[in-house]
């Protein structure tokens, strides 16, 4: 039984169908000559469970499937947009692209597209929220997103260990999608699990269905708060699937197509859907209603995004490090 109240349920479900209107969409327009983007469709409930869990005072660092944090987290759909398409009203003044966004207004430190930099990084967000550095606020924590392929790098066990060593306020939120680019999680990991690997840093870890919302957001709450309480990091795994490409556009060519339609099957927005639907926590008018109130803004996004300008050559070095 959920302990969530049903709007907080049906919100749920309507964040994770605007970031899956919002990626579509963005995939849509991607080209062999005009790349687009890495989207997270289907592994919404992922990022809407964990992001949904935290409050302002916490800080994100994500990798290069950043947009369902970025949109979980609030972000307007139009600056996001206008980033990924290099235009002057996105987040970073369109020179970020999708890839290493940085949104400080979100709390969200950074996107990291060379993976497990973000893994390097977070740590020292933590330590800053520890030591109540300047810009930090008290009991805030840090959540880290990185995939199974970036947890299969030396940095995640430095900084496991690090967090462990140093008591920080982290929160490590693998998204085990059972993909590393175009290569199986199986020909790179001896083990389905990353949590099965640092029981020997003395971290508390847990492995959680990622396709499930609720479920997520239930750990991922418990979770927080238990760091919050006595300071020491948490590993949260959520088994997942990338139900798109790796980047767009991408055939899929490598993905067996059984595999695939079963995970379709368990896609996690018709099951939180269903669940609402059958237990009248939603009417079938009101999911529609929802669906037309998501796909009216990212309509209006694509357009702010069309709309704004191209940055100046002369910006050309500004807001860069040099
Ligand atoms: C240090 C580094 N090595 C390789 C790459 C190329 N690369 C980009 S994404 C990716 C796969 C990452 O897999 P995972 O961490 O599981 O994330 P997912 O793409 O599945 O979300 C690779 C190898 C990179 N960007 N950075």
């Amino acid at each position: 039984m959920s302990t969530l109240s049903a709007p907080q349920r049906i919100a749920l479900l309507e964040s994770m169908l605007a970031i899956r209107a919002h990626e579509e969409q963005l995939a849509a327009l991607a080209t062999p000559t005009s790349p687009g983007t890495c989207t997270s469709v289907g592994q919404e409930a992922a990022a809407v469970g964990v992001v949904r869990a935290l409050e302002s005072r916490d800080r994100l660092l994500t990798n290069h499937r950043s947009a369902g944090h970025l949109v979980a987290r609030g972000a307007d759909h139009g600056r996001l947009m206008a980033e990924v398409m290099g235009r002057r009203d996105g987040y970073c003044k369109g020179k970020s692209g999708s890839l290493h966004i940085s949104a400080r207004d979100l709390g969200v430190v950074l996107t990291s597209t060379i993976v497990g930099g973000e893994l390097s990084l977070a740590p020292g967000v933590a330590l800053a929220q520890k030591m109540g550095a300047s810009g930090t606020e008290p009991g805030g924590l840090t959540a880290v997103f990185f995939g199974d392929g970036a947890a299969c790098e030396g940095i995640f066990h430095e900084s496991v260990n690090l967090a462990v060593t140093w008591r920080l306020p982290l929160l490590f939120v693998c998204e085990n999608n059972q993909w590393q680019a175009y290569v199986r999680r199986d020909e790179t990991m001896p083990q389905q699990h990353v949590a099965d690997w640092v029981h020997g840093h003395g971290i508390e870890a847990r492995v959680v269905d990622g396709n499930d919302v609720e479920a997520v957001h239930d750990a991922a709450r418990q979770m927080a708060a238990a760091i919050r309480a006595d300071g020491r990091p948490r590993l949260l795994e959520l088994t997942t699937y990338r139900l798109r490409g790796h980047f767009e556009p991408d055939d899929q060519a490598y993905v067996d197509a059984d595999e695939l339609r079963a995970w379709q099957a368990r896609d996690p927005i018709d099951a939180q859907a269903a669940r609402l639907l059958a237990e009248r926590v939603l009417t079938p008018a009101e999911l529609a209603h929802v669906k037309d109130r998501v796909a009216a803004t990212v309509a209006a996004a694509l357009d702010f995004a069309q709309a704004s300008p191209w940055p100046d050559a002369s910006e050309l070095t500004t807001d860069v490090y040099a």
